[in-house]
């Protein structure tokens, strides 16, 4: 015996398959380079930090505040910036193009050899970017999404 459905309507969309999603940045306590710190955000949360907007700017900023003994300007974190090899712009690890962007001011200094974006407390407390050579090991952080009930 076969049922002959209606067409499935085009319009709405069913509220089961409806799923709202947060994205959250997590701080990593641990010194990687660049592709290690890449490798382990990939692999246990979704990516590197990328800041295609500035919501996302203000939610790791408030993250970076929270993080103790943080010195002024004393120790880098890796966001998920990288140059291009060849073509010399900045994009973020996720594929989105760079935006909106908060270089302190000199850099990038070193498209040659600085390959890699890491954020640092700046002066008067902002957070600003850095090109740094990416094997250098630093703290990082990962965005990952969680589900909103
Ligand atoms: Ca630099």
């Amino acid at each position: 015996m076969s049922t002959i459905l209606p067409p499935a309507s085009t319009t709405e969309e069913p509220d089961a398959g409806n799923i709202t999603v947060s994205k959250q940045f997590v701080f990593l306590n641990q010194e990687k380079s660049w592709r290690e710190a890449l490798k382990y955000c990939r692999t246990h949360h979704t990516e590197l930090a990328s800041l295609s907007t500035e919501t996302d700017y203000s939610m790791l900023t408030e993250l970076l505040q929270k993080q103790e003994n943080d010195t002024e300007g004393e120790r880098g974190v890796w966001l998920g910036l990288k140059n291009h090899m060849i073509w010399q712009y900045w994009y973020w690890a996720d594929d989105r193009v760079m935006g909106n962007s908060h270089w302190a001011e000199g850099q990038p200094s070193n498209p040659g050899d600085e390959l890699c974006g890491a954020v640092y407390l700046g002066k008067g407390g902002n957070y600003t970017w850095y090109d740094e050579c990416c094997d250098f090991e630093m703290r990082f952080v990962c965005y990952e999404f969680t589900e909103v009930p």
